[in-house]
């Protein structure tokens, strides 16, 4: 079996009370919508498939390196911006660190946006191999596989210098080496014969950096980035002459591949039609959609206000719709010369995944949504 590590906190993400999250902080945005699904750790459900994804990726790496993994699966979502940012190196000015990007509980605290926000702390407690899986909270766009709550897993694994003497490699090729052998591995495991690319990627704490793509769906969807960890975080927080790799995978990407399931909002269902099709241990069911219900586009133009910005529409539009709306997408664009005001227009397609949804529904929710964007988001609608 498994070593599970336990909460180095004595707060879990079992309690979580209204009043930690929604505060009276100038800073705070985190809305309703978005404090009902904390706590719901749906990666704890054996029979979800976030649940199945997870065990499955654990006995991956229990097969490969036994008893070294030690993982943690109840760590406290919410966190310092020293732990989700600082103690990662990611620059004051960096764009995740914007209210328009993170959701804030007040000026120091945030809803973790990734699980690297644990990396620096369980360094610090000495753990050299370890994976962390839990939900994470970002302020994003709307479309099939993006949500503004999923779920990642990290993983941490350190070398010593007798590790990577005498291979004939660098330290860095070495552990980086090591790295894609490992995600490879992970994905054959999971998916048998799938088609993987890899592609150059960016992250603060990591250099170098690559994300690991999989062709999905006719086309490609990144599942996780990674790389060899920034040494100054290595040494700081654990200590000298170690070279390490970490990697951050997305859940829900991964269950989507494996299970076939088309849509990310699919996973907060509660409908027994999708619930019974996943049964703890079998990663090879295949969602069959229970039915294809029509999705409704509604188009709204508007002048746009000069702190206009995608995320705040897609939150609006998300507290008032909540999952039956499937995407948002901007359809037009243009600057008028004479007054210099630039208008958008953009396509809600509203559908739900377990019902015919009425026109006289989608009407009123689309009512609702003219006014929140006049008096919330201060466009002037067309
Ligand atoms: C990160 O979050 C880094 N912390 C990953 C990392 C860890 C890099 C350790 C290096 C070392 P990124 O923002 O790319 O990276 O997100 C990682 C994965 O989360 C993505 O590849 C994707 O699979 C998933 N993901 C990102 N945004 C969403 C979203 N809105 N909905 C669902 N999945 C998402
Ligand atoms: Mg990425």
């Amino acid at each position: 079996t498994v070593a599970r590590g336990l909460a180095t906190k004595q707060r879990t993400s079992q309690s979580i009370a209204r009043s930690d999250i929604i505060t009276g902080s100038p800073q705070n945005n985190v809305t309703d919508t978005i404090f009902d699904k904390l706590g719901t750790n749906l990666h704890q459900r054996k029979d979800h498939p976030l649940g199945i994804i997870k065990e499955a990726i654990f006995e991956y790496f229990e097969q490969s390196d036994p008893g070294k993994f030690k993982l943690f699966e109840d760590l406290y979502p919410v966190v310092t911006t020293a732990q989700n940012f600082d103690e990662l190196l990611i620059p004051a000015d960096h764009v995740s660190r914007s209210d328009n990007d993170t959701y804030y509980v007040d000026g120091e605290t945030v809803l973790r946006c990734h699980t690297s926000a644990h990396q620096a702390e369980l360094l610090r407690e000495k753990h050299k191999n370890f994976l962390v899986i839990g939900d994470v909270y970002r302020r994003d766009t709307i479309d099939a596989t993006h949500y503004p709550v999923f779920h990642q897993m990290e993983g941490v694994k350190i070398f010593e210098p007798s590790d990577w003497e005498g291979s004939g490699l660098g330290e860095v090729e070495y552990v980086r080496e090591d790295l894609k052998r490992t995600l490879e591995g992970l994905a054959k495991h999971l998916f048998g014969d799938v088609e993987c690319r890899w592609v150059d990627a960016y992250f603060p704490f990591t250099d170098p950096s690559i994300e690991l793509e999989i062709f999905f769906n006719d086309e490609w969807l990144e599942v996780l980035g990674c790389g060899v960890m920034q040494q100054q975080i290595l040494d700081g927080n654990y200590g000298e002459g170690k070279r390490a790799w970490a990697f951050g995978l997305g859940i829900e990407r991964l269950a989507m591949i494996l299970f076939d399931i088309p849509d990310i909002r699919l996973f907060w269902s509660e409908d027994e039609r999708f619930l019974k099709q996943f049964k703890a241990g079998d990663l090879s069911s295949k969602f069959k959609s229970f039915s294809k219900f029509p999705p409704c586009n509604k188009d709204v133009a508007f002048w746009i206000s000069e702190d206009f910005t995608e995320n705040n529409l897609c939150e609006t539009v998300r507290g008032i719709a909540g999952d039956i709306v499937e995407e948002v997408k901007l359809i037009d664009e243009f600057a008028n010369p004479k007054t210099g005001k630039t208008s958008h227009c953009y396509r809600i397609v509203y559908r739900s995944m377990e019902r015919s949804l009425t026109d006289e529904e989608i009407n009123s929710v689309q009512d609702k949504v003219r006014s929140a964007l006049e008096d919330e988001l201060k466009v002037e609608l067309r």
